[in-house]
């Protein structure tokens, strides 16, 4: 992973808390990371809530017309009208819960940015994983800023280039800490979370959004 602190574009990130954020190294790309967002009590205690109390989803998705199981659970919160469709999925958003209000708050006020709904994904064990993809829908604009949220098993997000696959960033993802995705990172850089057949505890990440 690449780090280089005096590359953080202050105005993406809060000014007051900028010393608690890094910036990740990705040309074209403005990513932060806080590793201790959470601290690690409050992230466990938020990690077993959510296992527990999600309504947790499992769906299939169409590749070349077979049906293939997606290789995770997940489920889809949000304000009233922000419906989200990927992969031919579309998910209607539940009610926020208290647990998600309470997070939803603290992500806020670390990046001083509103957030309408939240993707949430339990990544069972290692064997649990996401492919390459872009948060690019337009109903969240050109620019998007999506903070993610990890909780338990630490794991490797990597990102690639658009322009050229070979140029790739790993950030491994530690309980409690918030990525933020911005500026053009959705238009110029693609995602994905591997498989990691050794991790064989769960994850759950948080991805907060805004509709436009
Ligand atoms: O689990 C992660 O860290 C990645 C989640 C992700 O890529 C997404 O929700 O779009």
């Amino acid at each position: 992973m690449h780090r280089h602190a005096n590359q953080l574009r202050l105005g993406e990130v809060p000014k007051s808390r900028s010393g608690r954020w890094e910036a990740i190294a990705a040309p074209g790309a403005s990513l932060f990371l806080w590793r201790e967002f959470l601290p690690p009590s409050r992230a466990t205690s938020s990690l077993k809530n959510l296992q527990q109390q999600v309504l947790w989803q499992r769906d299939t998705v169409k590749v070349y017309g077979k049906e293939h199981p997606v290789p995770r659970l997940h489920q889809w919160y949000g304000d009233p009208g922000t419906a989200y469709t990927w992969s031919g999925i579309t998910m209607q958003p539940q009610p926020w819960s208290d647990e998600l209000v309470k997070l939803r708050r603290a992500v806020e006020r670390a990046t001083r940015r509103a957030f309408d709904s939240v993707l949430v994904n339990l990544y069972r064990n290692g064997h649990d994983c996401m492919g390459w993809h872009a948060d690019n829908e337009p109903v969240f604009g050109k620019r998007p800023v999506i903070a993610s949220l990890s909780l338990g098993a630490e794991r490797d997000f990597v990102l690639r280039a658009r322009a050229d696959h070979s140029q790739k960033v790993v950030i491994s993802l530690p309980h409690g800490s918030l990525l933020v995705m911005a500026g053009e990172t959705q238009a110029r850089w693609q995602h994905a979370l591997p498989r990691r057949k050794k991790v064989t505890s769960p994850r759950i990440n948080l991805t907060f959004r805004k509709f436009m």
